[in-house]
């Protein structure tokens, strides 16, 4: 089999790639180990950033985006039995859209296999060759059938735990981590959401985040320990952490059926390059960042824009110039939202035995985030995405 260019993974990242490119003409093979199922109720990511919603319309893919997206123009801040609203559209000029990654997905899906062309669900990539070459081969297995793909280039979308980042040889990679002692339980229920806007409670017993879906279903998370077992945790203790780490006075959080549970490790990490030859990775498969900041598939789906731009730019004119580029490109926005994860979540996580003195700092920039609007603006530009970067 032989392509332009090989796609490894049908998330976020490489589903937008594939669409992208499909619209400039250039021919892609998407290769996905999971069935369509699976993909499209793998629960993740709930924020889309206002640039992801332009680029998913502009790629023909925001129809029902537009009819069921939720928009908000703020979220809360709690601290100390207070509820602190960031009005981020007034600061900002933008806003975000609740949309569910299942959704993205979804929709992505549909409009490949509308237009007919390859995405191979169940074909499990074993190992990239060549990548240092011309004629980059993508080897996998599909209906028991050992396969290759030949490439102009590939696209190693293929998250955090794909193989594409492990074809690059030792030496080439240089990657930056950190590890966090806690990770969130998330729980979807089938019950309204009692807020207007997303709620970040910062509370002694621990983070809680109070999110959503649609009217009808609520997305919740409560901080736990990283390697936390969810057996621990039957609903009811669930609704009562939960209620526990947001109450506030004349305010009630309301409990529904649990329809889903896990547990999320938090991680930062970024590799640098995010490419070698004529591999390329996108998204997780080059960079990690802890949920509190809403970023990872927003960056995941910027990443799919950028490479998609250099591609093009590259089959029209030869010059490989701006694919030479890429990572560079990449990185600046990377790590930008890698700080400003990092810092929503050191300022909104309690560590067990932790430093009191740490504790007083963190309230001290709530208080600053929530009273000061350079502050404030600050978190709201990040929050909704820089798009200076
Ligand atoms: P994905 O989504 O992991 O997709 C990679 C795909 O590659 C497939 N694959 C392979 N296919 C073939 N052969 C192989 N050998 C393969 N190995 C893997 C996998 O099956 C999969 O289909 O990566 P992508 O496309 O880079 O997208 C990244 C996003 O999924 C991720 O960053 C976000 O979900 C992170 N995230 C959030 N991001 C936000 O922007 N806003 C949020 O509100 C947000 N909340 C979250 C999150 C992630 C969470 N979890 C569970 C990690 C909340 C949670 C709880
Ligand atoms: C979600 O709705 O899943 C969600 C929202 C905000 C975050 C992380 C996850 O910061």
């Amino acid at each position: 089999m032989r392509t332009q260019v090989g796609i490894v993974g049908a998330g976020p990242s490489g589903l937008t790639l594939a669409r992208l490119l499909e619209l400039e003409g250039i021919e892609s093979v998407v290769l996905e180990n999971r069935t369509r199922d699976y993909c499209e109720k793998r629960i993740r990511a709930g924020v889309l950033e206002q640039g992801t919603v332009e680029l998913l319309r502009e790629a023909g893919v925001g129809g029902r985006l537009e009819r069921e997206g939720i928009v908000h123009g703020g979220i809360y801040l709690q601290f100390e039995g207070e509820r602190h609203h960031v009005p981020l559209r007034e600061l900002t000029g933008r806003s975000i859209v609740i949309y569910g990654q299942t959704e993205v997905v979804k929709d992505l899906i549909a409009a490949r296999l509308d237009s007919g062309l390859p995405l191979l669900f169940e074909a499990d990539v074993t190992t990239v060759h060549d990548a240092d070459t011309e004629r980059p081969r993508v080897r996998f297995t599909h209906g028991g059938v050992e396969q290759e793909l030949e490439c102009d280039v590939v696209a190693g979308c293929d998250g955090f735990h794909g193989v594409c980042r492990s074809a690059i040889p030792d030496g080439v990679l240089r990657t930056f981590e950190r590890d966090y002692p806690f990770g969130w339980l998330g729980i979807l229920a089938e019950v309204e959401p009692s807020m207007d806007e997303l709620v970040y409670a910062y509370n002694d017993r621990g983070f809680a985040l109070l999110s959503l879906r649609s009217p009808e279903l609520s997305r919740y998370y409560i901080q736990v320990r990283h390697d936390e077992d969810p057996a621990e945790w039957p609903d009811e203790r669930v609704w009562e952490e939960l209620r526990l780490r947001t109450a506030l006075d004349g305010w009630m959080l309301e409990a529904g059926p649990v329809l889903e549970k896990g547990v999320t490790g938090m991680r930062s990490f970024v590799t640098e390059p995010m490419q070698y030859g004529r591999l390329f990775l996108a998204g997780d498969a080059a960079h990690i960042v802890p949920a509190t900041g809403a970023k990872g598939l927003n960056l995941a789906i910027s990443d799919a824009r950028i490479l998609a731009e250099r591609l093009v730019e590259w089959y029209a004119s030869g010059d490989a110039a701006g694919l030479d580029g890429y990572s560079a490109a990449c990185l600046s926005r990377v790590w930008r939202a890698e700080h400003f994860s990092w810092w929503m979540t050191s300022m909104l996580h309690t560590v067990e035995d932790g430093n009191p003195f740490d504790r007083r700092l963190q309230l001290s920039q709530l208080r600053y985030v929530t009273s000061s609007r350079p502050a404030a603006t600050s978190l709201a530009e990040n929050y909704v995405g820089l798009t200076t970067l």
